[in-house]
């Protein structure tokens, strides 16, 4: 299988994070990247190429025009205030406030396009998040010319952004935008299955009135677990859409007993909806010792998941999500790989 990987990620460093109560140094950090492929090649999965260019055309299929306008400027416009450190919002258009109109003044653009604190800027995070983007768009581009399996290592990663929202480390969708390409290509059909610890909340909600991509997500019960307002089993898509989103709850605490079986019942959705394509968000926070999450899975847990996918026998490809244990997170990620693989 070939990797997709690109060092420009490390640019978005530095930044910090909004945790019980206090300022705290980003979870998501550069070294995850670079542990995960260095396990990539420790395990000889494939070669490890750059991505090709893309211009934000199919993003702009799936994200709104101002949503993608602002996230180069935001940088700009915070150190135009003569402000460094990360740049965060506070301040949110939940129902009853206006979203019609977009603040002209960096504060409230921040909130203006956010679900949440959790997706802040530095100096580099615009370039990092336009080529995770590449990194996804390559992976497609790889299936589109018949490869059977890719893996986009993204970083940043990209399930909880949605049409014109960023949150939750997530500024533009990988593996939206990854499906939307597929769309485009040749598939009528084309699925997302999101096995982070997450609910990936972005995916759904950009795809939910489409019935011709459909998005199936193993995730904590949002009852009790971050995104909370949305991911319940309830939401069912809308429309031409309906019917063609799943949400497969967990509890705190799920082993990979309950997983597998929540896997297999999304896996046996995804054969009766027919896809040409599958895009998996990978995410690896379902790790027992993750230190934000609490599901109980373990390392030699993973490969058993990438061959219940390899299963389905559908073109694949991989976009990297969560997952913050860093030192597993390469045995981990790359565990999930190598069973697709050898499945
Ligand atoms: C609050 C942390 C919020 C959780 C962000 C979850 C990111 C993630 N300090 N999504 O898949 O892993
Ligand atoms: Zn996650």
């Amino acid at each position: 299988m070939r990797t997709i990987y690109s060092p420009r990620h490390a640019g978005h460093a530095g930044n910090v994070e909004l945790n019980s109560g206090a300022i705290v140094p980003a979870f998501e950090l550069p070294r995850r990247a670079e542990i995960i492929r260095d396990r990539v090649r420790e395990v000889g999965l494939g070669p490890i190429e750059a991505p090709r260019e893309f211009d934000l055309s199919v993003a702009a299929r799936v994200h709104d025009r101002g949503y993608l306008d602002f996230l180069p400027r935001a940088w700009p416009m915070w150190a135009a205030e003569g402000r460094g450190g990360t740049a965060m919002p506070f301040v949110f258009p939940v129902p009853g406030l206006r979203r019609d109109r977009p603040p002209e003044d960096i504060d409230g653009l921040l909130g203006f396009y956010a679900f949440d604190a959790g997706a802040t800027f530095v100096e580099g995070t615009w370039d990092a998040v336009r080529a995770s983007h590449d990194v996804a768009l390559t992976g497609a581009a790889l299936l589109a010319e018949g490869e059977r399996a890719v893996f986009s290592l993204c970083r940043p990663p990209g399930h909880h952004a949605g049409s014109r929202f960023a949150g939750g480390y997530c500024f533009v969708n990988n593996a939206a935008v990854a499906a939307e390409y597929l769309r485009g290509r040749g598939h009528e059909r084309v699925t997302v299955l999101d096995i982070d610890y997450h609910h990936g909340n972005g995916t759904q909600e950009i795809f939910y009135a489409r019935g011709d991509v459909q998005v199936v997500n193993l995730h904590a019960d949002p009852v009790r677990e971050y995104p909370y307002f949305l991911g319940h089993a309830d939401e069912r898509g809308t429309g031409a859409g309906e019917g063609a989103n799943l949400n497969l709850p967990l509890p705190w605490g799920t082993g990979i007993e309950p997983f597998m079986a929540a896997l297999a019942t999304g896996l046996a959705a995804i054969a009766d909806f027919g896809p040409g394509a599958l895009v998996v968000s990978l995410g690896v926070d379902t790790y027992r010792e993750d230190p934000i999450s609490r599901f109980q899975l373990d390392t030699p847990d993973y490969p058993g998941i990438g061959a219940a996918v390899a299963a389905l026998g559908l073109p694949t490809l991989f976009v990297m999500e969560g997952g913050y244990a860093v030192e597993p997170i390469g045995a981990n990620a790359v565990g999930v790989l190598t069973g697709f693989e050898e499945g």
